[in-house]
């Protein structure tokens, strides 16, 4: 088995200070750190979220495999993102009301971070009126909402109504597993991307311009 199978592997078993020791021994080895996250944890992790489809594994083994994850990326971290780059805007982001899920969000804050971006990050579970509350008190450039239900996919569009009723023209992008370019469209957001790199990557485009 080569590191990123290992990762992936230990990662899914929950074993952080395993993953974490690996993840540490790719990098002296020179594996790439997008290669890591990629074919490592987010691989372990995807195969994690079929078992739990399949009822294979529930609650308890995908929050320990959330932990192994979080420990993995801490130690990334540094690798991902560039120090010392300039604040150039200010991003207000958030998981939606209903929704739990932030191992993606936080993904997309670290990488926003790293390429010099202020982000007031809300937390889980976030209504509309604080997306919008948070980004008229921080003067935002961007509200950036992560959803991963089908079921609360839906609270992205009252996000993007209330500040069109409002006549604030803050940005908004959408993101997480079940959203794509339809949906944004469809709600009336203004970009959505697939991961963390390219949202973050979209995110300085939007505060530059
Ligand atoms: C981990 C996990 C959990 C953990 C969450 C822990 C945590 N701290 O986040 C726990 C165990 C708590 C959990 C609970 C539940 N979960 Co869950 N969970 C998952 C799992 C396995 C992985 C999600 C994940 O973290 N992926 C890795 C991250 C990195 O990917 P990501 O979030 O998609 O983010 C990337 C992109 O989407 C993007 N992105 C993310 N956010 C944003 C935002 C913006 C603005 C942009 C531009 C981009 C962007 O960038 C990220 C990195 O590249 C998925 C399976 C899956 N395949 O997604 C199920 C899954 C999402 N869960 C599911 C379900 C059903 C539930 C529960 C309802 C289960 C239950 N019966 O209790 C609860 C709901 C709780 C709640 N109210 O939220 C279903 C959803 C089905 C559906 N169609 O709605 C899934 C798909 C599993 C399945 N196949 O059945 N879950």
């Amino acid at each position: 088995m080569n590191y990123l199978e290992e990762i992936s592997s230990f990662m899914q078993q929950g074993r952080a200070p395993k993953v974490k020791e690996l993840v540490s021994q790719a990098l002296e080895e020179g594996i790439p750190a997008k290669d890591i996250l990629e074919q490592g944890l987010l691989a372990g992790m995807s195969v994690v979220g079929e078992k739990f489809k399949n009822n294979q594994v529930y609650v308890p083994e995908v929050l320990i495999a959330a932990r192994a994850m979080n420990a993995g990326v801490l130690i990334l971290k540094p690798y991902l993102t560039e120090e010392g780059v300039e604040a150039t805007g200010t991003v207000v982001l958030g998981t939606v009301k209903g929704d739990l899920h932030d191992i993606g969000k936080n993904l997309v804050k670290m990488m926003m971070e790293g390429k010099g971006l202020n982000v007031i990050d809300l937390g889980v579970d976030v209504a509309p009126e604080k997306f919008v509350e948070q980004a008229v008190t921080h003067n935002a450039d961007i509200i950036a909402c992560s959803a991963l239900l089908t079921t609360t996919m839906g609270e992205m569009k009252n996000v993007v109504d209330l500040v069109r009723s409002k006549n604030l023209d803050f940005k908004i992008m959408i993101g997480g597993a079940p959203i794509n370019d339809n949906f944004c469209k469809t709600i009336g957001a203004d970009y959505y991307t697939p991961d963390a790199a390219s949202a973050a990557d979209k995110a300085l485009e939007i505060c530059a311009s």
